[in-house]
């Protein structure tokens, strides 16, 4: 059997050393015959690329700069520069052990397209998971990707897994952090890829500093990767515009507010189209920069929350004000859904498919 042992590494000083040497004593153990062990880092700024130095003559192991951050960066760039047809990849942190590959072998040989190390399969050893995301996050997330792309995963943000390099170069992957791990299930599902899962163990990380992991930002980008996928959102969407504009039709100043709201929905069209053409073009201009660089969603959600209080204090003689602020609150958010889907799935990091150029 031939294969890549590809880790993502940054600032992992303390664990990437062992690591490449338990990667090196499992190759061996299983007798493979053709393999190489890639780390992949993207800018570590401790003496993680010294520690690396001791297997720079060794002619299994080979270190990728990658130039674009992050850990699904790290990952992509991995996954298309490897040498061979499949590749297990795990964390540089030893919260994975990688003798565990021998449990990936027989999904290999049924030639899946991507193989899952499940930990909620196995085994989750004490203190090896922050109680939030061994309870919630990773649940939560998980049950959503079965439930909106029937894939029978388990464990969607493990990082211990076998992907088939030619399933992957078929998908068009386009988020660079950790996100990436929901992405990769969520379109493995979309493009019907042979999947299976193995039960795993997981252990304590031994990199003893804080993960690279910030939850609540990291459970958000995942939370938007797997809903903005599935058009049902927007449909949902849509239907609640159609039902507005029937209601607004009986009432007599209906002339001045479709005036509004016409332009409003042009100028928010023209928002978009600046938005899918640094999507085409890979090139931001300078409307699109801008709105990447603001917190749209947060802004959506104090200007919804506002307009909500506003509907509850407004006596009922005011209908055609409470109709316009209904109006406002869904042009709005149906806009912000565009562009963050766009955002999201459109306009990405990982945009550069000649892996030279990147790395
Ligand atoms: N190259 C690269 N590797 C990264 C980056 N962020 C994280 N990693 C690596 O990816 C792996 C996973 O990161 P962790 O910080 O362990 O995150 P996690 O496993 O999701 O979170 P924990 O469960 O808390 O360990 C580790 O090997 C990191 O060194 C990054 O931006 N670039
Ligand atoms: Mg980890």
């Amino acid at each position: 059997m031939t294969l890549t042992i590809l880790i993502p590494c940054l600032n992992e000083e303390k664990t990437i050393a062992r690591c490449v040497q338990v990667a090196q004593a499992t190759a061996k153990k299983l007798k493979l015959t053709h393999y190489e062990i890639l780390v992949a880092d993207n800018g570590s700024t401790d003496h993680t690329i010294q520690r690396l130095q001791r297997f720079k003559n060794q002619k299994n192991v080979r270190i990728m700069h990658v130039r674009t951050k992050g850990y699904g960066a790290a990952l992509h760039y991995g996954i298309l520069s490897a040498k061979y047809s499949y590749i297990f990849f795990a964390d540089a942190d030893l919260s994975y052990d990688f003798h565990q590959l021998v449990l990936f072998l027989p999904a290999i040989q049924q030639k899946n397209d991507l193989i899952l190390g499940s930990r909620f399969l196995g085994k989750i050893e004490p203190h090896s998971m922050p109680f939030l995301h061994q309870y919630f996050g990773t649940p939560l997330l998980t049950f959503l990707i079965r439930m909106i792309y029937r894939i029978p995963t388990t464990d969607c943000n493990s990082g211990m897994r076998v992907v088939k390099k030619s399933f992957y170069k078929k998908i068009l992957m386009k988020n660079n952090g950790m996100e990436w791990a929901s992405e990769l299930l969520v379109k493995t599902a979309l493009l019907g890829g042979k999947y299976s899962e193995v039960p795993i163990t997981f252990r304590k990380d031994q990199r003893g500093k804080h993960s690279h992991l910030k939850s609540w930002r990291d459970g958000w980008r995942h939370l938007k990767v797997i809903v903005l996928l599935k058009p049902f959102s927007f449909v949902i969407a849509a239907l609640l515009s159609i039902v507005f504009a029937a209601l607004s039709i009986s009432f007599s100043q209906v002339t001045a507010l479709s005036w509004v709201l016409l332009s409003e929905f042009f100028s928010f069209s023209f928002l978009i189209l600046k938005e899918l053409e640094e999507a085409m073009t890979n090139r931001p201009n300078r409307i699109s920069h801008f709105l990447n660089g603001i917190p749209l969603v947060v802004i959506g959600i104090i200007f919804t929350t506002f307009a909500i209080a506003q509907l509850l204090v407004l006596p009922g003689q005011y209908s055609m004000i409470k109709i316009f602020v209904i109006a406002q609150v869904l042009f709005f958010d149906i806009w912000l859904f565009f562009i963050e889907t766009i955002k999201t799935h459109l306009i990405s990091p990982l945009h550069n498919t000649n892996i030279h150029a990147a790395v």
